[in-house]
């Protein structure tokens, strides 16, 4: 019965088998798609079978032979073709299409002229599993069998595929956790699931910001644009446009908390560099500055710096939303003639940064390419800072000034994996060895902080920019509690935990002379208006949730993503209400008054963001762009206001 049975589906057969091996032969002569290990090796073997098993597998409820090979011929077409268009793609972009990217005119200039070049007619060998189809088609003789058992067969196949697929996802989610939550890569996510199941989950991930951004029409913003309008401080007097038309060099310290700062390891500062730093009369340090990130982890923290808006409460907004209208830092200061830029030694799709710069008006991204990494150069996640600084300010020699650069450090972070002999202080003892190991990496990171500076004055950079460095999120999370109250000599409570969100914060200003401890409670929201105003570069009419830090009427309110929240007083976590000085559980009411605004602050973020909202405002003039209708309608309700509290 089977031995009958089986001849029947053969030309299904091969076509799997043909369409699975070409796809993997291609990822490894196609694509350069990193493998550090057997299991990530295997898992890339396996990762097209899934979907492929699915979408083949459909032939079986076609009845007639020819309709059957009619849809399988189809499927390897279109498989070879988006397998095709990623391989030519590939070879001018280094990257795997992602669908916003056919959707920005500003790709399709270069994909038109790009397409010409990575065309071949050899090319053809991408489509050997549709020929070798086509041959099993004319050539194989399919011996008439039963259809008996065909529903019972169906249901075998079909359980089979999920099987294959939830065990491809298992694997996924054991390599690389939370994969499907967060995106990080598109290079990690077809090394994963898989080339066909990536656009799959792509197209999922934009459709659904699509439909959210389709429903909204502007008229959303009316209340959002009151709200921040009434809680906008002025600047400071005093310290706007005190950086006026200097260069603006903006330092991510990868992992950095703010225990590091002042803080000994085996006697030695883990880094004392950035601890003198803080005593500088040139420097502007905050000790009592949060981060506010989500999944999307550093990605977020620029997606701060650069929009002074909360990320999202779900996945990165760089990988869901990267087709929104922003106003960024990095377009206003180019406004002003900055030349803007990113340098990150790093693949340039992770976190779709090569993406998501062009949105945020980045003119230039130095990703790994613009680096030479020499021997001994790479640890852990790929560069070590210290030569990513120099090389950086190599870069910055050679810019247009003003510029604007964000530097995006890597070496501290997790595992904090370092070579020896950059190993400048004694690692922890604990039962953890991530914290153990962090302290090392913290330093080093603080040794090439040291290194930056150095070479700016080297390059007769130094005394004409403003070097402004934060934090980008915790390196050591909860899971590492045990360790980490061992370290600090005392429990790590929900209120300890929430302190252990600080990140350093640093504004230094060569020349600046009056340098301070400012204690002010702030957050990553508010680096964007405090460094702009710094600069001189009005934002008064633009939509931001933060606030210039120097301004006298700057409000001491954090709310972290995820709901807790930091005042002046209290500390809300885990909903509880804590005496900021004490750590003391308070009672809740004393908290009561925050919590909805903090709410409200996260809600209508999320809102901007989901809606695309503003592709509807001018912030040239703060001028809503509504359609007629809306504008009606908003004109009645301004009208209707008015009668009432006439009235
Ligand atoms: C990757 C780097 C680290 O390019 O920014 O990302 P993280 O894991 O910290 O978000
Ligand atoms: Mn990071």
């Amino acid at each position: 019965m089977w031995k009958k049975e089986w001849p029947k589906h053969s030309v299904l057969a091969i076509a799997i088998i043909a369409t699975w091996l070409k796809t993997y032969l291609t990822y490894k002569t196609s694509f350069s798609i990193t493998i550090d290990n057997v299991l990530q090796e295997f898992i890339l073997f396996i990762n097209p079978l899934s979907m492929l098993l699915f979408v083949y597998g459909i032939a079986l409820f076609f009845k007639s032979e020819k309709a059957r090979n009619r849809y399988i011929l189809a499927i390897a077409l279109i498989s070879s073709i988006i397998l095709y268009a990623n391989v030519a793609f590939y070879r001018f972009f280094s990257d795997f299409i992602t669908l916003p990217v056919l959707f920005q005119t500003d790709n399709f200039g270069d994909l038109g002229s790009s397409a010409s070049e990575s065309v071949f007619i050899t090319d053809l060998v991408y489509f050997t599993d549709v020929i070798l189809i086509l041959l099993a088609m004319k050539f194989i003789r399919i011996i008439p069998a039963s259809n008996l058992n065909l529903a019972v067969q169906r249901k075998a196949y079909f359980i089979i595929s999920a099987a294959v697929l939830f065990f491809n996802l298992g694997l996924a989610e054991m390599e690389r956790p939370q994969l499907l939550t967060r995106g990080f890569d598109r290079e990690m996510l077809v090394k994963n699931i898989g080339m066909y199941n990536y656009h799959l989950y792509d197209m999922y991930v934009q459709s659904k910001s699509q439909a959210q951004r389709a429903l909204a029409n502007g008229s959303e913003l009316v209340e959002v644009n009151n709200y921040i309008r009434a809680n906008q401080p002025d600047p400071s007097k005093d310290m706007f446009g005190a950086a006026e038309g200097r260069n603006l060099i903006v330092v991510t310290l990868e992992s950095l908390q703010s225990f590091t700062i002042n803080g000994e390891m085996g006697g030695k500062p883990i880094t004392p560099f950035l601890s003198e730093l803080t005593k500088d009369e040139d420097t502007i340090y905050f000790p009592n500055f949060y981060h506010q990130t989500g999944l999307g982890k550093t990605s977020d923290s620029e997606f701060l710096v650069e929009n002074s808006l909360y990320p999202l409460s779900g996945g990165a907004v760089f990988f869901t939303h990267s087709g929104n209208t922003f106003n960024s830092m990095a377009e206003s200061l180019g406004n002003k003639g900055y030349h803007t830029s990113v340098q990150h030694a790093n693949t340039k799709s992770f976190w779709n940064r090569d993406i998501m710069y062009q949105s945020l008006g980045i003119d230039q991204f130095f990703d790994i390419e613009s680096y030479t990494i020499g021997e001994g150069d790479a640890v852990n996640w790929g560069m070590k800072d210290i030569p990513f600084m120099e090389q950086s300010v190599e870069h910055m020699a050679d810019l247009p000034q003003p510029f604007y650069t964000r530097l995006l450090t890597l070496t501290n972070h997790h595992p904090f994996y370092l070579d020896e002999e950059d190993k400048l202080i004694d690692e922890f003892d604990s039962n953890s060895g991530t914290v153990n190991r962090y302290f090392q990496t913290a330093r080093y990171l603080d040794e090439s902080v040291k290194v930056l500076f150095e070479e700016l004055k080297e390059q007769g950079l130094y005394e004409n920019s403003v070097i402004v460095m934060y934090g980008d999120h915790y390196g050591i999370s909860e899971n590492h509690n045990e360790a980490m109250a061992q370290y600090l000599g005392k429990e790590i409570t929900p209120y300890e935990s929430a302190q252990l969100q600080k990140v350093p914060f640093f504004v230094h200003i060569p020349g600046f002379g009056e340098g301070y401890v400012d204690e002010e409670i702030g957050g990553q929201i508010d680096i964007r208006p405090t460094v702009m105003h710094l600069l001189g570069v009005d934002s008064e009419q633009d939509i931001q949730f933060g606030g210039d830090l120097f301004s006298e009427e700057h409000e001491e309110f954090v709310a972290f993503r995820d709901g807790r929240f930091i005042t002046d007083k209290h500390v809300y976590a885990g909903n509880v209400c804590y005496d900021i000085e004490t750590g003391i559980e308070t009672d809740k009411a004393a908290c009561e008054p925050s919590i909805e605004p903090a709410m409200t602050e996260l809600e209508y973020s999320e809102s901007i963001i989901n809606g695309d909202l503003l592709r509807f405002y001018d912030e040239k003039n703060g001028q809503l762009i509504l359609s007629e209708d809306e504008l009606k309608k908003l004109d009645k309700e301004q009208q209707r206001l008015k009668e009432d509290t006439q009235n």
